[in-house]
């Protein structure tokens, strides 16, 4: 890794491509589930108001394929998990993915920018609840007078993502920024790398990604690859 990153925080943003090779589509790839669905139809807040059984179908699909997939954390997943223990300073991984194979891993530091599968949230009273239930229109919350609709616990486009306070306050402290398996075409994520270069300028940047991103120019430092092998190889 990076000589001059200190000892103190190392910031790690990731995307869909860490996964890939766990069996997790991407979004945006050739075989990626934009490929197969519309995005404009299953991803956005407007497509929840006009069509709230379609959004849910899609999320009940993936539910499906979760749960019968054979999906574990890869080599890319347990070299973050363990420079976090073995680091001395700080690590915290901001992840864009609902999946939970960084936690998988080992990973205790993660915050979850587009949510998480496995909860659900009620939209009148913004409770969140464990839960891997198949979603219909008529599920509502037990937890509110208002029986609030239920709905998945991700971010769709339209919406803000979620700790963004928290985000950009380690963004402004770390000493490497790191961003692994993410095209850069999903904003506010795509925008970090611009943060620290205009915030902490003294800070490293890298990109770890089987392509260069949209994004990728804006990086000191790019390393190109599937995540198993670039990941291990550059926390080594
Ligand atoms: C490998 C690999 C291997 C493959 N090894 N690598 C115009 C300009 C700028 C911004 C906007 C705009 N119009 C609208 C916006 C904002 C919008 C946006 O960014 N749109 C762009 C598309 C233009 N963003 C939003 O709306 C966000 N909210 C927001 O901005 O709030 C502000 C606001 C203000 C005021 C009022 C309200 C709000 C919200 C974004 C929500 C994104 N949601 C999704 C779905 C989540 C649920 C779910 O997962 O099911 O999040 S969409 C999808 O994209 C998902 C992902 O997290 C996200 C990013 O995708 P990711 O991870 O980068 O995947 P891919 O597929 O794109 O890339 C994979 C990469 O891996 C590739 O590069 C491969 O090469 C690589 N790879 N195999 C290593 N083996």
């Amino acid at each position: 890794m990076h000589q001059d990153v200190g000892q103190a925080c190392i910031v790690v943003l990731t995307g869909a491509g860490i996964s890939k090779e766990s069996g997790i589509d991407t979004f945006r790839d050739e075989d990626g589930l934009w490929t197969r669905y519309d995005l404009e139809e299953v991803a956005t807040i407007e497509a929840w108001h006009r069509n709230k059984q379609k959004v849910l179908d899609f999320y009940n699909e993936g539910l499906t394929w979760f749960s019968g997939a054979n999906i574990r954390p890869n080599a890319a997943h347990a070299a973050l998990a363990r420079l976090e223990r073995e680091w001395p300073g700080e690590v915290l991984i901001v992840t864009q993915n609902i999946d939970l194979l960084h936690e998988g891993a080992g990973s205790r530091n993660v915050l979850h920018m587009h949510g998480q599968s496995g909860k659900i949230r009620c939209m009148a009273c913004d409770t969140v609840i464990d839960s891997d239930m198949r979603l219909d229109t008529q599920t509502l919350c037990a937890h509110c007078g208002a029986r609030g609709q239920l709905r998945p616990h991700v971010v769709w486009f339209g919406e803000m993502p979620l700790r963004m306070d928290e985000i950009y306050a380690a963004l402004d402290r770390c000493t490497l920024f790191l961003s692994v398996g993410t095209s850069g075409m999903v904003y506010p994520a795509a925008g970090f790398v611009q943060h620290v270069r205009r915030h902490v300028p003294r800070a490293h940047t890298a990109e770890l990604n089987l392509e260069p991103s949209d994004g990728h120019s804006l990086f000191r430092e790019r390393i190109y690859g599937p995540a198993t092998e670039v990941v291990p190889a550059y926390v080594e």
